[in-house]
């Protein structure tokens, strides 16, 4: 019996600790999506795959799959102003980076930084830009992390932004991670539970 129940713990265990397993979803390979589906609003989903705009993606270093240049809307990038892109993940998750491409300081255009925004199941907004305005923070394609301080759990991400009218950005790569299911750790005090019990007859 004692046997059995460290059994169940360590199986419980195991299937915590594989809950927890991060995944990305590579925007910049439009085949590879699954279950996760991406809308927009203002014109058509995008994925430029000219050689320059795919070459920008393969420099940025950032190990994408780079066949297109990750999802914009209608002019290839989700611009200024109305458009909205949606990334329908499926099911929730806990978000914990995003990766954008064509973020620049835009030093040459007035200084002022490009910004990409979005929210998570219509939480707070963040704010993704370059923070030096002398051009010094670009990097090559404008690629640009944004990592969240403190994962968001939630299935649908809304892209947009309205701070500066020269920004316009792609979306590359989300990343996640499976949210423990409550079952799981449901089973998981069970089996200490029990555990706790059987040690208590043994003493
Ligand atoms: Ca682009
Ligand atoms: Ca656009
Ligand atoms: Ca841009």
């Amino acid at each position: 019996m004692f046997n059995y129940l460290k059994h169940t713990v360590a199986v419980a265990l195991t299937m915590a600790s594989a809950a927890v397993m991060a995944s990305h979803i590579d925007l910049t390979d439009p085949a590879s999506l699954g279950a996760v589906s991406v809308s927009a609003f203002g014109g058509n989903v995008t994925s430029n795959t000219s050689a320059s705009e795919r070459s920008g993606c393969v420099a940025a270093g950032a190990g994408l799959a780079c066949l297109g240049d990750g999802v914009g809307i209608g002019d290839d990038e989700v611009t200024f102003g109305r458009e909205v892109l949606t990334v329908d993940l499926g099911k929730a998750y806990r978000v914990n980076s995003v990766e954008f491409l064509d973020v620049f300081n835009n030093a040459n255009e007035g200084g002022k930084s490009e910004h990409a925004q979005f929210s998570i199941d219509g939480g707070s907004i963040f704010d993704a830009f370059r923070g030096a305005a002398d051009g010094s923070g670009d990097s090559i394609g404008g690629y640009l992390m944004f990592s969240l301080s403190q994962p968001v759990v939630g299935q649908t991400l809304r892209f947009f932004t309205t701070s500066n009218a020269r920004s316009d950005f792609s979306v590359a790569r989300i990343s996640v991670s499976e949210v423990p299911l409550p079952g799981t750790l449901g089973l998981l005090g069970l089996g200490l539970v029990g555990l706790g019990a059987v040690r208590k007859k043994h003493a």
